[in-house]
């Protein structure tokens, strides 16, 4: 289903609101680095957004080393970054 891509002003109000995520270069998506006391917590944090993601039907981009997680969020249905991306990085933020 097309999803619209978020406007230059809607990017910036969404990285106002959301704490952490940052623009990529290319402005096509928001990143975040995630980093946990160890490997296991780490891993149950991918687990829980593994969760959010196939119930939201949108899923995150992302790789891990040890304790440290690094997601990116972007819609490839757009193109680019879409409301599904906010709302995505918010439910992440409270899972924290
Ligand atoms: N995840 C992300 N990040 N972007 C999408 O455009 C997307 C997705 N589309 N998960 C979904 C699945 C789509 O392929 C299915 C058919 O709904």
């Amino acid at each position: 289903m097309p999803i619209a891509r978020l406007t230059d002003d809607e990017c910036r109000a969404a990285l106002a609101e959301l704490t952490g995520w940052t623009l990529r270069g290319d402005g096509l998506a928001i990143v975040r680095d995630f980093t946990f006391a160890d490997f296991s917590r780490a891993f149950a944090f991918i687990t829980r957004v593994a969760l959010l993601a196939e119930r939201a039907d949108h899923h995150p981009e992302w790789s891990n080393v040890c304790n440290r997680v690094h997601v990116t969020l972007t819609t490839h249905d757009a193109g680019g970054l879409s409301r599904r991306d906010v709302a995505m990085a918010r439910a992440i933020g409270k899972l924290l």
